[in-house]
């Protein structure tokens, strides 16, 4: 479907979740504009404005023609004419004026590199922007900060940090991690997520989704793997939070709430074979054999992991476009605990994604169809 630009009857609904969308984006020109311009909402706090830049370029990441012509967004959904002149311009153009004002700007700048620190968010940035910082330099050397424990490991591990993580490194971590929790609880299930999940080639960190069968039996999973790691000199930091999950809440009605699961955010100290050691010789420098690598870990009951599973592959907003189509077109309350039908004043069992999408009324979409 949807494979020809000009045949009319091609219909694109409004939501990703009725949409496939592979990784290949053909109209990346396009999209990359529009996410810039949602980042840089985001930074002002204006989130209505936001939404409709990630939704537009959501619906262009799910085509499988590239946009050529005006004609070519005929039918299409959630193109305004705001969206409209900024794709038209960089049909014309092969740029848009606004988009590079954006990047060129103090905010958007400031604000990029500020919350390219792990423990920074948008709070935080908008206190060093309003102080007047704009260099990393600036605040890493001003003696009358103080930073959280999250930052100050963001600050010392910031180079490897900011840079990719490829998808062997994440699956080297996966499997060693994987290894230790099955000899600690053989019936655990251990998932690679994320982006990862949903065949991307590099990502930003390595999440990990842990369930076990047998009733209560994941509890212990977290804090014995974190020690078997600290044991063996593997953690660089660690920030362990406890579970707040009550299974009579009724899932959250806003689209972007955290979870309430047992999770860590880990800095990872992963260790490259056979480098290090052997240059000495060659470089009076002391060479790293290791880098620091982000990895976080969620730990679910049994009974909601289909449903944390589902939320934590991703992508953001496809995870915010299947909450707004339960609520919109099913009257059902979906979060990544569980999916509550308001008509039936019942949750809805899952144990697996493939349930999910049915109680939804939804055709299932591969992770890897989830990339809007
Ligand atoms: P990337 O790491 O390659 O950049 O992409 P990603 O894997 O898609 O992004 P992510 O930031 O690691 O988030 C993965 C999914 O997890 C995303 O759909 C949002 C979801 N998620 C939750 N709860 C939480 C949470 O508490 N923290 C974070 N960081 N992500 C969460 O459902
Ligand atoms: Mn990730
Ligand atoms: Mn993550």
């Amino acid at each position: 479907f949807n494979t020809s630009p000009s045949s009319s009857c091609v219909q694109v609904s409004q939501y990703a979740c009725q949409r496939r969308t592979p990784l290949q984006d053909i109209n990346q020109i396009f999209t990359d504009a529009f996410e810039i311009l949602a980042e840089n909402c985001e930074f002002l706090g204006n989130k209505e404005l936001c939404k409709s830049f990630l939704r537009a370029s959501a619906v262009l990441k799910s085509l499988r023609f590239p946009i050529a012509t005006m004609k070519d967004l005929d039918g299409l959904p959630l193109l305004g004419n705001e969206m409209k002149t900024i794709i038209e311009e960089i049909l014309e153009d092969g740029k848009c004026a606004r988009v590079l004002d954006v990047i060129n700007g103090e905010r958007y700048k400031s604000f990029k590199l500020f919350t390219s620190i792990f423990g920074v968010g948008l709070k935080t940035s908008e206190k060093w922007f309003r102080m007047g910082f704009r260099t990393l330099e600036e605040i890493k050397n001003n003696p009358e900060f103080k930073f959280t424990k999250m930052q100050k490991y963001g600050f010392l591990h910031y180079e490897d940090i900011t840079s990719y993580i490829s998808k062997s490194e994440a699956l080297e971590i996966y499997d060693f991690v994987r290894d230790i929790i099955l000899k600690l609880v053989p019936d655990a299930v251990v998932t690679l997520t994320g982006g990862f999940r949903r065949g991307k080639e590099r990502g930003h960190d390595v999440d990990i989704i842990i369930t076990c069968p047998r009733k209560e039996k994941e509890k212990s999973i977290l804090h014995n793997t974190i020690t078997i790691l600290k044991n063996q000199g593997l953690i660089l930091f660690y920030d362990i939070n406890e579970s707040t999950f009550v299974e009579t809440k009724l899932p959250s009605k806003k689209v972007d709430a955290l979870d309430h699961f047992q999770k860590c955010f880990i800095i990872f100290k992963l260790v490259k074979e056979g480098v290090g050691a052997t240059n000495i010789k060659d470089n009076e420098m002391e060479s790293k054999n290791w880098k620091a690598v982000r990895v976080d870990f969620v730990i679910t009951p049994y009974k909601q992991y289909a449903y944390a599973l589902l939320g934590w592959t991703g992508s953001r907003q496809f995870e915010r476009d299947l909450r707004r189509y339960a609520t919109n077109e099913k009257k059902m309350m979906l979060d990544n605990h569980g999916l509550f039908d308001k008509t039936k004043n019942v949750f809805l069992d899952a144990y697996t994604e493939e349930d999910i999408f049915e109680h939804l009324g939804l055709e299932y979409l591969e992770p890897w169809d989830r990339n809007a």
